[in-house]
């Protein structure tokens, strides 16, 4: 009897007749979710699920006692617990790799948008304003040849930090729990404790995931240690971030400008300051949205559950010790 699979969002056509040859696949409507209770029957009978910003909770595992693998649409799990699936040996798998360098553009979209004012000048030529947008008061500040200090040194952050190197003469600092000799070497990159490298950079760049460990990482204290000049950079997770001290921060001048990509309730409420402030640019969580990025996401999870369930290692595999 072929397992069956959920699909929660996501999958195009191909790669959910890809699935289907294979297993029997549910695809959830988009008006539903995984943990309604009109699911509670299929859940029961399913061995793995594949999708984005799954709600998976102790209780939701508790009634799918068949389940063998989950595949996230994402490289981020802060919302899916892990432990509790390790318990249960149940295979959590996730999109590394394919969405480094979009994720990274995306950081450098902020930068550059963030520092020259892109967002504010071009809406002045939209709305016919062409001259408002000419002289000091709307310049903005050099990219190139600035230091940059990405808190944060994985794939993503080092894949920011290589565009600010080599094709912006940036100088690179880095905080990271573990040093990256072959990245100091390629990238002249310095290790610096975080309040050293908040103090001394201009452009602040948060790519750390989420966890108990990064949860408001950043608050007061730490935007006090920037420069007013600085220009903070956030392409993680919004609760890396304390928002309230950010939005004092911004208001207060403790620093000059943001480019946000996430934050900490998503949708961002429309009554938040940030949406209003001209020196913030925000972002509705696109950091990996591109045509061919998410399909490549969407491919490996494909790959991942795929394998998973035909009972080989997965590709991206999160907890090694369910798959033992
Ligand atoms: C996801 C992301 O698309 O991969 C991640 O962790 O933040 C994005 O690329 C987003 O989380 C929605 O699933």
């Amino acid at each position: 009897m072929k397992k069956r699979l959920l699909v929660q969002g996501r999958l195009d056509d191909a790669q959910v007749a890809e699935l289907s040859n294979l297993f029997e696949v549910t695809v959830l409507p988009k008006s539903t979710s995984l943990n309604d209770p009109e699911n509670s029957a299929l859940l029961a009978e399913t061995h793995g699920i594949i999708g984005s910003g799954l709600p998976i909770t102790a209780e939701l595992l508790d009634s799918a006692p068949n389940l063998k693998a989950v595949a996230t649409i994402s490289v981020g799990y802060d919302t899916i617990p892990v432990d509790e699936l390790t318990k249960r040996g149940i295979m959590l798998c996730n999109t590394p790799d394919v969405l480094t360098e979009t994720t990274a553009d995306t950081g450098f979209a902020l930068i550059m948008a963030t520092a020259r004012r892109v967002v504010e000048l071009a809406e002045l030529v939209k709305s016919d304003n062409w001259k408002a947008g000419i002289g000091p008061a709307l310049f903005g500040s050099d990219v190139h040849g600035k230091t940059i200090g990405m808190v944060g040194f994985g794939r993503i952050g080092q894949a920011v930090a290589k565009r600010g190197a080599l094709g912006f003469g940036m100088k690179v600092l880095y905080s990271n729990a573990s040093p990256k000799p072959d990245v100091e070497i390629r990238l002249g990159a310095e290790r610096r404790d975080l309040n050293e490298l908040l103090a001394e950079a201009d452009f602040v760049c948060v790519t750390v995931p989420l966890t108990p460990e990064t949860e408001r990482l950043i608050g007061a204290q730490e935007f006090a240690l920037m420069k007013p000049s600085a220009i903070f950079i956030n392409i993680a997770r919004g609760k890396v971030v304390d928002e309230a001290a950010l939005i004092k921060a911004l208001e207060n001048g403790v620093i000059h400008g943001a480019g946000l990509d996430v934050f900490e309730q998503e949708p961002l409420p429309a009554s938040s300051p940030l949406t209003k402030m001209t020196n913030v640019v925000a972002l509705p969580h696109i950091g990996s949205a591109t045509h061919e990025t998410r399909h490549a996401m969407a491919q490996r999870a494909v790959d991942n559950i795929r394998l998973a369930l035909q009972g080989e290692r997965p590709i991206s595999l999160v907890n090694e010790e369910a798959y033992r």
